[in-house]
């Protein structure tokens, strides 16, 4: 199963195929293995420089300082970001696409003396330039997005969800099923071959919750929505 970011989902959305294009990092943050920029916001520049080591290892200098890690494939590249404008830094990224389309993000800062380790992200960031990072990624048939923010310590850490919004609308070619809670036991209603459905939310743990069309609310798990929906919903190959 391919990722599809969530970017160009809905504009290429045919039918059952979703046709994939996507252009990584941000096109305004170039890949690069050098560079001249302040990141510590003292308008001195530092000197960057990234060293692919092989097996997917990197080593990361910021003038004196150095660092390595460990990627799924050879990183091709960082790009420099600003995860919170309303402070002085701006953070270096070590890029990878990795296997198959896992875009690996590993955030450095540099506080003039070391350089630290923010964070490690897949698949597509969005840095909103207040301290939050939104990521997107491909579930299956839907993009679960995800929220960090920047701690005090400038750590990038997950906010959780209860539930995750999925907002995928399909056509029911099998019975399906509709339960009243997520235990699965009492069902509530079965979804006639032909109506649509609405799949609203997840509980990530494999139950969704679904609209009918008759407006009525229940759970289904993922193996079942697959069975009954797959021919409508945005599947990758
Ligand atoms: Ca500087
Ligand atoms: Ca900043």
């Amino acid at each position: 199963m391919r990722w599809l970011p969530a970017s160009v989902l809905s504009p290429v959305l045919s039918g059952p195929l979703v046709v994939f294009a996507v252009s990584l990092p941000p096109k305004d943050a170039p890949l690069m293995w050098n560079a001249k920029e302040d990141i510590t916001g003292d308008n001195k520049p530092e000197i960057i420089r990234l060293v692919n080591l092989g097996n997917g290892k990197f080593r990361l200098h910021i003038n004196q300082a150095t660092v390595e890690g460990r990627l799924l494939e050879d990183t091709e590249g960082f790009y420099i970001t600003d995860v919170n404008r309303a402070d002085k830094y701006r953070e270096v990224v070590v890029y990878s696409p990795g296997p198959s389309d896992d875009y690996e993000h590993v955030l450095f800062w540099f506080d003039g003396q070391r350089i630290r380790k923010m964070g490690h992200l897949m698949r597509v960031p969005k840095y909103l330039g207040n301290g939050i990072v939104l990521v997107d990624d491909w579930m299956g048939f839907w993009v679960i997005t995800r929220k960090y923010v920047l701690t005090k310590n400038r750590t990038l850490i997950e906010v959780p969800q209860e539930f995750y919004y999925v907002g995928v609308t399909g056509k029911v070619s099998k019975p399906l099923t509709l339960y009243q809670t997520r235990q699965g036991k009492k069902p509530l209603a079965t979804l006639r071959v032909g109506s649509k459905a609405e799949i609203l939310l997840s509980d990530s743990k494999g139950w969704y919750l679904v609209r009918s069309e008759n407006r009525l609310l229940g759970w289904a798990r993922e193996d079942a929505i697959m069975k009954a929906m797959w021919s409508s919903l945005p599947l990758a190959d």
